[in-house]
């Protein structure tokens, strides 16, 4: 059986946010609380908090801006989180709503109507709640029919439910498969943190994917294979979750959002991730010189040039891994499909691609497709 992916939507927020927007409010905040701490600090009690810098942001990581659901609550000093209203149990939620957009768009480009799906999966570092799942409201708004469910495997979310997507219609549990990432990391996001401030935005994105047999678009790209790997690690970590009620621990306490070592994930990551892809390539008989496109997770620039160099065995030539962290910054599991929904249109038949996302737990997930 030939599973294909026939098309990608993606929901971009309303609001960007240019990394000296950003900074001017993290630095208006630090001031403010030097003034409040200027005693203690004077007295050597305290050391005062650091200005942050787009210099920085840009040469560390390569991001330069941002979109979110709400820049007012992120850029206020006196709230830095984003500001999302509560809503009434039968409106549409927002993760449901970020997912309409994206779906339509995949489904449009498929030329496939709701009503044809028959799986639908979001998948997503972080879900707006346990139950009912998203996933099937959104198979409610959408008229899919079939079966839903929630996954999560933090940034690599993507990866893994394409993978369970296609063996669903390998195995005759589903013809087509909606697989969406509704991704809003700004609500995890420590604001006033400098080492990370920087690091996230929101998107949501989609695919459709299809037995071959059923497929009508024009586009199509056959998954050729999946390879996931896991290997446990505290260097990404959140423990935000249900049992902080009856743990009694403190729901506000900075443990309770994205926290990470940068430097150690990227160390751990780079090998894992590039050993991942290469085995893969291998294991279907495919040189590293037969790839045309790598759309690698956004994290970090440099991760993906050393990635990318690290499989292709030289520099990639412009264009051969693109780069859409630059605007959208990390998206966790949105990332890598970002950059397929806008980097494939130009690949011509039989090009190779690969799709590979790496994150917390630590997780990744390869991708192998090649256009019909
Ligand atoms: N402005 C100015 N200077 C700064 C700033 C700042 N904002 N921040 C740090 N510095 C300074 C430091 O103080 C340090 O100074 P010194 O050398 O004097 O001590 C210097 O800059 C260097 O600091 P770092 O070593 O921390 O900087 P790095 O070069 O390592 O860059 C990065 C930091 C960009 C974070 C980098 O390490 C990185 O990108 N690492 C990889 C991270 C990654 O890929 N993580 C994946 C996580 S994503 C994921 O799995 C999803 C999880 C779920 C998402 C949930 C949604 C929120």
């Amino acid at each position: 059986m030939t599973v294909v992916i026939t098309g990608s939507g993606l929901y971009t927020p309303p609001n960007a946010i240019d990394n000296d927007t950003l900074v001017a409010s993290y630095n208006a905040f630090v001031d403010a609380e030097n003034t409040r701490n200027s005693e203690a600090i004077e007295a050597g009690e305290l050391a005062p908090l650091a200005h942050s810098s787009s210099e920085f942001i840009v040469k560390a990581s390569g991001i330069e801006s941002r979109y979110v659901l709400d820049a007012e609550g992120i850029l206020d000093i006196e709230r830095m989180r984003p500001r999302l209203d509560e809503r009434d149990n039968e409106a549409p939620g927002i993760q449901c709503e970020m997912g309409l957009v994206a779906a339509r768009e995949a489904l449009e480009h498929a030329g496939v109507e709701a009503a044809g799906i028959d799986l639908v999966i979001v998948a997503c570092s972080n879900l707006e709640r346990p139950y009912p799942a998203v996933a099937v409201e959104l198979q409610q708004r959408l008229g899919a029919g079939g079966y839903a469910f929630d996954m999560n495997v933090a940034c690599s979310s993507a990866t893994f439910a394409i993978e369970t997507a296609a063996n669903a219609i390998r195995a005759g549990s589903a013809r087509r498969a909606l697989v969406v990432n509704p991704e809003i990391c700004s609500a995890h996001l420590n604001f006033r943190d400098r080492d990370s401030h920087f690091i996230f935005g929101d998107a949501c994105t989609a695919l459709v994917l299809e037995a071959d047999d059923v497929a009508v678009s024009e586009t199509r790209f056959e998954v050729l294979g999946t390879r996931l790997v896991t290997q446990f690690s505290n260097a990404i970590r959140n423990n935000s979750g249900f049992l902080n009620r009856v743990t009694d621990a403190d729901p506000q306490a900075l443990d309770k959002l994205f926290v990470q070592e940068g430097r150690r994930v990227f160390k751990e990551v780079c090998p894992m991730v590039a050993q991942l892809i290469r085995d893969h390539l291998d294991s279907l008989d495919l040189a590293p010189s037969a790839v045309a496109r790598l759309w690698l997770h956004q994290a970090n620039r440099h991760m993906n040039d050393l990635i990318a160099r690290r499989v292709l065995g030289q520099d990639p030539a412009p264009d051969q891994a693109p780069i859409i962290l630059d605007r959208y910054a990390n998206t966790s599991s949105a990332g890598s499909i970002i950059a397929f929904h806008l980097h494939h249109q130009d690949m011509p038949a039989k090009a190779v691609g690969v799709v590979c996302s790496f994150g917390a737990g630590y997780s990744a997930g390869c991708v192998v497709v090649r256009r019909c």
